[in-house]
């Protein structure tokens, strides 16, 4: 971590050619900079105080006095801003050489460039918001769905925050009253209530119960359900990847083996993202290096996939050699498999007992919506778009650590019932405390605020 006494500046919008584009100033000397780099429409010092939440209309001046651009200033006097230092939002024609000026005059006059995630470090370290709303910041910024944003904003309004933190204050009291009565234990008082204590423990434990039984869903809604598609060549993969996806993507013809790369692409279904991959035909014993490799990658594409959508040509009676094999070791509770070309018939009937199966023909269409409600169904996607709709979601850093907790007080409940020692007992229940205080940043070491922070891009 650099200087948290700088005074920084940075790009905050996107950087490439818009309509405007923010630049954002933090720290002790921000109005300092302004004095330098600002001058009215009348060519005049500003002169005086600049104004809480108040916007100036200027000339933005190089060192020399050079005009640069006419600016738009925004003010945010400390403590009453997102970093809870001098906030100063400058908006300027949003070209990149105005922005290569802007900083280059911000950073003569003294400002330093800021480091990725730097705003929200400082945010952070003067307790503007935690580290799990911190969190929240990086995830609204990278949200592409409507309920990646949802989750994240409720996050950020700290949804997630005040039930660690109620679960925090409960650990607190079981630690005080244990603690109490080390000291009054030497004059032969005992006050440890083992019910309410047992009852509070009882009560953490369910909280963190419903809270862990989302972090299965982050996964998912970070990434999207990954969704493979495998099968003998020319079936249609590439076809039926198209018309999920919309758009003629992936290469289509009719010479066998077209397909080598694994093509990727996310399409939404009822707000839930699914990452569709096209495979290579699986193919025993083919002759081409190229498609050997790329059918390797299919099966292992296959291997950590959240479904499998195996197609075959329904409109043959016989499939190809070694097809039959596979559709057999298919795992029934998350493949589906197509039978497609319904168009030129439907010789083949047969399909594996148990596995889910559509008649498509990609040609005509006929099927394809069949096809998205069965991904729906089998990466059981509803229950992340309630959740997500409803509920917190836990992101990994704190699912660790809170299930962490969870096994602590599965031995701590056992220990105050049997009445162990109360040193051991208090050292178990600070363990769980501090994991909690961990969660939300209360207690950190800098290597875990490099880890968030360096997920951010500069200027935010
Ligand atoms: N008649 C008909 N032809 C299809 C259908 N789906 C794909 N094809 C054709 O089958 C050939 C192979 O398709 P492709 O998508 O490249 O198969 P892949 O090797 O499994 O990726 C192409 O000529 C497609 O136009 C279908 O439903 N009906
Ligand atoms: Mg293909």
């Amino acid at each position: 971590m650099k200087h948290s006494s700088d005074t920084i500046a940075a790009l905050s919008t996107a950087p490439g050619e818009a309509g405007i584009a923010v630049v954002r100033i933090s720290g002790a000397r921000a109005f300092e900079l302004l004095d330098a780099v600002l001058r009215t429409p009348l060519g005049e010092h500003f002169g005086g105080a600049w104004e809480h939440r108040r916007i100036y209309r200027a000339d933005f001046v190089d060192a020399r006095g050079e005009r640069v651009d006419d600016v738009m200033v925004a003010v945010m006097r400390a403590p009453e801003s997102y970093t809870g230092e001098h906030v100063v939002e400058i908006s300027c024609h949003g070209g990149s050489a105005v922005v290569a000026r802007v900083l280059e005059s911000l950073f003569d006059c003294g400002a330093r460039p800021a480091e990725p995630g730097e705003f929200t470090q400082r945010a952070f370290l003067n307790g503007k918001m935690d580290l799990i709303q911190a969190e929240a910041v990086a995830d609204l910024i990278h949200a592409r769905t409507e309920l990646q944003r949802a989750v994240a904003h409720r996050q950020l309004r700290g949804a997630l925050s005040s039930r660690i933190d109620s679960l925090a204050d409960d650990m607190m009291s079981v630690l005080a009253i244990v603690e109490a009565n080390i000291d009054f234990i030497e004059e032969g008082i005992d006050v440890l209530d083992v019910p309410a204590t047992l009852a509070n423990l009882s009560r953490q434990r369910d909280a963190l119960d419903e809270l862990l039984s989302t972090a299965a869903l982050s996964r998912p809604l970070r990434e999207g359900y990954r969704v493979v598609i495998a099968g003998p060549v020319n079936a249609g993969k590439s076809s039926l990847f198209n018309r999920l996806i919309g758009e003629s993507h992936a290469i289509v013809t009719e010479i066998p083996g077209t397909t080598r790369d694994v093509l990727r692409e996310t399409i939404v279904i009822d707000g839930v993202p699914f990452v569709l991959h096209d495979t290579a035909g699986l193919r025993s014993g083919t002759p081409d290096r190229v498609e050997a490799i790329g059918i390797d990658r299919a099966v292992d594409a296959a291997h950590s996939a959240d479904v499998v959508v195996f197609v075959v040509d329904g409109s043959r009676d016989e499939l190809p050699p070694g097809t039959e094999g596979v559709l057999h070791r298919l795992d029934a509770s998350r493949a589906l498999v197509v039978l497609n070309k319904t168009d030129l018939g439907t010789a083949r009937a047969a399909v594996v007992e148990g596995v889910a199966h559509v008649r498509t023909s990609v040609v005509t269409g006929e099927g394809v919506d069949e096809v998205r409600r069965a991904l729906v169904r089998l990466a059981g996607s509803e229950g992340l778009a309630m959740a997500a709709r409803e509920r917190v979601i836990l992101n990994a850093r704190v699912a660790t650590l809170l299930s962490q907790a969870r096994s602590r007080l599965d031995r701590l409940g056992p220990a105050v019932e049997s009445r162990e020692p109360l040193e051991i007992l208090a050292v178990e229940a600070r363990e769980i405390l501090s994991l909690y205080e961990e969660t939300t940043g209360r207690r950190y070491h800098d290597g875990l605020l490099d880890a968030i922070f360096s997920r951010f891009c500069i200027g935010k």
